[in-house]
This record gives structure tokens, C-alpha cells and sequence, in this order.
């Protein structure tokens, strides 16, 4: 699924009317336009545990070329079907409680949305008269609920990094400030101490990762935040740090590393191994249109959470020669690439500009573990998974070398504006047959640590990931 702005786009309809969303065959480079009423221009969105996938928010209504109503209060649904005729469905306008532009959306335990955050409005920074200080959940639990939070973070306060705890609770941060919250309570559970070095939110873009839940520590929870810029310049440099901190651990602190180059509006991608691949962005400026992000950064970097500090960082990995920084996107597919797109950085769009151009290529970045020994296959893997349910699947290693065989639950999660909204990797219990044919599998123990909705479940052996499955994540309930 593809979603752009009502804008000038090479996806047109039959008619010659722009599109600005598709449904997108990375196969065979086929789309298919998909009508919207709205504008979903810096939207936000995730799935519902039924799979239902909801696009939050947007922008201003667009004259006659595009015919798209305004898109702040919008909440639109799209019920994935494999015959090529499901559409959007919206009931036009005013779904939300409020305006919001910027909003996060994140996927909750119960199935449903947590949508917080945004502006009445458009803005290349936050202001007072247009903020949204409140959350509110879809489906809709009643009107907004401030969260002081927001306010107290203003001016940097836009696409807020929210991600959904084994707790229960939310962490959420914007600016250099982070809680831990109840949002069923509407109440702060803990204060985190600010992050050092520069704002790491919209304009001066970082990104936030959770770090992959694996049952051998009991799901202990830790998030790193990544790249930034010093200021609202155009040649603001770029952030080079990043901060990792564990919310489990009560007397919690940063632990700051090195982000190996300045990186502005990076996506930091969960990879089938559980390494985080950081791709897109650039070296000076600030998130926004026409001429306010220079310099590209067109190198990737991984991270490997599991090692000591000072160990963590592959580097030397091929550049791309592509420009991607506002507006880029990056996403984990089923066959263990990286899917990138986009570059919007110049309004009104334009596709010859120099040298940054407005981006219509895709791009695949294929990970160091497609490079090496034989993949597993993998088959029987059941289509619907229940908390904590047991689970054999047959496996064929390909390989004769000693087996190192690992399990793992991924939502890609929903990627824009350097966000990755639910994106969350949990791994799983996991034991072989003695003939290596059967592997038993043990299913996330509750809703907290793998909300319903799909999943790609991804099996490596020595680290060399199987071609993803798709599986739905059910309730108890
Ligand atoms: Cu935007």
C-alpha cells in the first residue's frame, strides 16, 4: 500500500485524475490507483487486529485537478482482499475528535488505534494556536484527551515516537523529552530523563526504534533514538549521535553511541535478523520543502543491538546514488529486502529538478545475510497465531553446518516522515527436531508484546533468514 498527498503524480486513474494512493506490486512493478476522498497528505496509520489498515489524518482540501475535501479530521479504511477490487472506504470528513496533521497512530493490545498528537494544521514548525496537545483512539472511545505533554514539549512536538511496551503502557517522546503513560488511566507512569545533544523531532527529523523483545530476558525493553539537526537552517548540520535507554531498568539513563555519519530524517529499519538497517535522509538542513535538506546521506549503516557498545556498527556497506530525504519511506518485505521509495522535498512536485528531483524510482536494498550460505524453507506455518499458542512447522535447512536456528514475529509497521508506527520485533521460543525437519514454535505470551493484526513471521538459521510468512495475531478475547 502506497499513500502520497493529492499532488501531481505519474499514478493516474483511467480518467487522467492524479492518484494518490496504489496498491503496488513490487513483483511486477504494476499498480493499481486507489480513489480517495480526502487529502492524506502527513497522514498517519496501522492496522486493526481484524487487519483492517487505517490511514489517520492529512492535509488541505485540493482544487479541481485532484478533487480531494480536506483530510485533517479523516480516518480511512482499507480491508486488504487478494482479487484486486478492494477500495478505500471514508465517510468523507470530520472522523476525528480534531485537526491532525503530523498525527502517530499506534497499534494497542485490544486491536485497536491510539492516535495522538498533530497540528489544526500545516506548519514548518509547531505553534500554540494550531497544537493538538491530545490523543484519542479509533475506534473512537469519545472526544480527544489533552495531554499536557504535548504542550509542555512545544515547539517540537509533531509526529510524536510512540511505541506500545510489554507493560502495557505507551512510551512516547517529541522533542528531547520522553514518558511512560497509561493511557487508559490518562496518567504518567515515569518521567525519562531528556536525551542529550539536539530536538530529535519534526523539523529537526530523527527516528526512534524499539529494540527487538526476546523472551530469554523477559521481553526487557529497550529503545534507541537516532540522527536530528542543531537548528532550523539550511545548513544546519545533521545529528551523528544516537541514545539508547532501558525502560525496564527503574534508575534508567542514555547511553549515547556514535550514529558513524550525520543523519538527518533517517528510517531505521528492524531487518529478519533483528539488526536495525538505518537508510535515507541527509547531512545538513531540516526536515521541509524546496531547498531545506542538502547534502544526502547515501550510505547505509546497521546496527546490531545484541553487541557491546563500541561493537555495534557494520559499516562499509554500498552506497546508494539515490537522494531520499523528505518525504522518503523504507520498509522490510516478505523476502528480506528493504523496500525504499520517495524524495518529496520540492512543492509543487517536480521530477527533473536539479539536483534533488522529486523521487518516482524504487530501490531494494538487500542485507549482508543474503549474501551468504543457503536460505531455509520453511512450510506449514499456521495461518492465524493465538498468544502463547504452540506451534510445529517443517524446516529445511539447505545446509549441513551446525544449526543455529532462531523464530521471530515482525511488524514492518507503517513508515513516513521517518517514523515506523507499530514497527516491533519480537522473538520467539523456539526448539529443533533432533532430524532438523520440525521446528517448534512458541507464539508472543500476550497482546502487550505482539498487539493482533498481521505479522510476518521470519525464520533464520546462522543468521540467513526464510522468505517471510504472513500470519494474523489473534486475541484471547
Ligand atoms: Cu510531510
Amino acid at each position: 500500500m502506497v499513500i502520497d498527498k493529492a499532488q501531481w503524480n505519474e499514478a493516474r486513474f483511467d480518467s487522467g485524475q492524479y492518484a494518490w494512493s496504489t496498491e503496488y506490486d513490487y513483483i511486477d512493478n504494476n499498480y493499481r490507483a486507489l480513489h480517495m476522498d480526502t487529502n492524506s497528505f502527513c497522514s498517519g496509520g496501522g492496522f486493526l487486529g481484524n487487519g483492517t489498515l487505517v490511514s489517520t489524518g492529512g492535509g488541505e482540501r485540493r482544487g479541481r485537478n485532484y478533487k480531494a475535501l480536506e483530510g485533517w479530521h479523516s480516518i480511512r479504511m482499507f480491508k486488504p482482499c487478494t482479487n484486486q477490487t478492494c477500495e478505500w472506504s471514508e465517510f468523507s470528513t470530520h472522523q476525528m475528535g480534531v485537526n491532525r496533521w503530523y498525527p502517530t497512530a499506534e497499534q494497542l493490545p485490544d486491536g485497536s488505534l491510539f492516535i495522538i498528537g498533530g497540528s489544526k494544521k500545516g506548519a514548518a514548525v509547531n505553534r500554540e494556536e494550531i497544537n493538538t496537545p491530545s490523543y484519542e483512539f479509533w475506534p473512537t472511545r469519545g472526544p480527544p484527551v489533552h495531554m499536557q505533554f504535548l504542550v509542555d514539549t512545544m515547539p517540537y512536538n509533531l509526529y510524536p515516537f510512540v511505541y506500545l511496551l510489554p507493560s502495557g503502557h505507551l512510551w512516547i517522546f517529541a522533542s528531547r523529552s520522553s514518558i511512560i503513560f497509561d493511557y487508559e488511566k490518562n496518567e504518567i507512569v515515569r518521567r525519562l530523563p531528556d536525551i542529550p545533544g539536539n530536538v530529535r523531532s519534526y523539523p529537526l527529523t530523527g527516528t526512534a526504534v524499539m529494540l527487538p523483545l526476546m523472551p530469554e530476558n523477559n521481553y526487557e525493553v529497550e529503545v534507541l533514538v537516532c540522527g536530528g539537526a542543531e537548528g532550523m537552517r539550511r545548513k544546519s548540520r545533521a545529528d551523528d549521535t544516537c541514545g539508547r535507554i532501558n525502560l525496564s531498568k527503574e534508575d534508567t539513563k542514555w547511553e549515547m553511541d556514535t550514529f558513524v555519519f550525520p543523519r538527518l530524517m533517517p528510517d531505521g529499519v528492524l531487518l529478519a535478523d533483528g539488526k536495525i538497517l538505518f537508510v535515507n535522509g541527509c547531512q545538513r538542513g531540516f526536515a521541509g520543502y524546496n531547498g531545506r535538506n542538502n547534502d544526502p546521506q547515501f550510505t547505509p549503516v546497521i546496527y546490531d543491538p545484541v553487541k557491546p557498545l563500541g561493537q555495534r556498527w557494520i559499516t562499509g556497506l554500498v552506497s546508494s546514488t539515490i537522494a531520499r530525504m523528505y518525504h522518503s519511506v523504507a520498509l522490510l518485505i516478505p523476502d528480506g529486502t528493504v523496500w525504499i521509495a520517495g524524495s518529496g522535498c520540492i512543492d509543487p512536485p517536480n521530477a527533473t529538478a536539479t539536483p534533488y528531483p522529486t523521487e518516482f524510482r524504487v530501490e531494494y536494498f538487500s542485507p549482508p545475510y543474503l549474501f551468504s550460505t543457503p536460505r531455509p524453507l520453511i512450510s506449514n506455518v499456521p495461518t492465524s497465531l493465538y498468544p502463547a499458542q504452540r506451534f510445529a512447522i517443517n524446516i529445511n535447512l539447505q545446509s549441513d553446518s551446525t544449526p543455529d536456528v532462531k523464530a521471530a514475529l515482525i511488524n514492518p509497521g507503517f513508515s513516513t516522515h521517518s517514523l515506523h508506527m507499530s514497527q516491533r520485533y519480537v522473538g520467539l521460543e523456539s526448539s529443533l527436531s533432533e532430524d532438523g525437519l520440525n521446528l517448534e514454535v512458541v507464539a508472543p505470551p500476550n497482546n502487550n508484546i505482539f498487539p493482533p493484526g498481521p505479522a510476518w513471521f521470519y525464520v533464520t538459521n546462522n543468521g540467513v533468514p526464510a522468505q517471510g510468512v504472513q500470519v494474523m495475531v489473534k486475541t484471547l478475547t
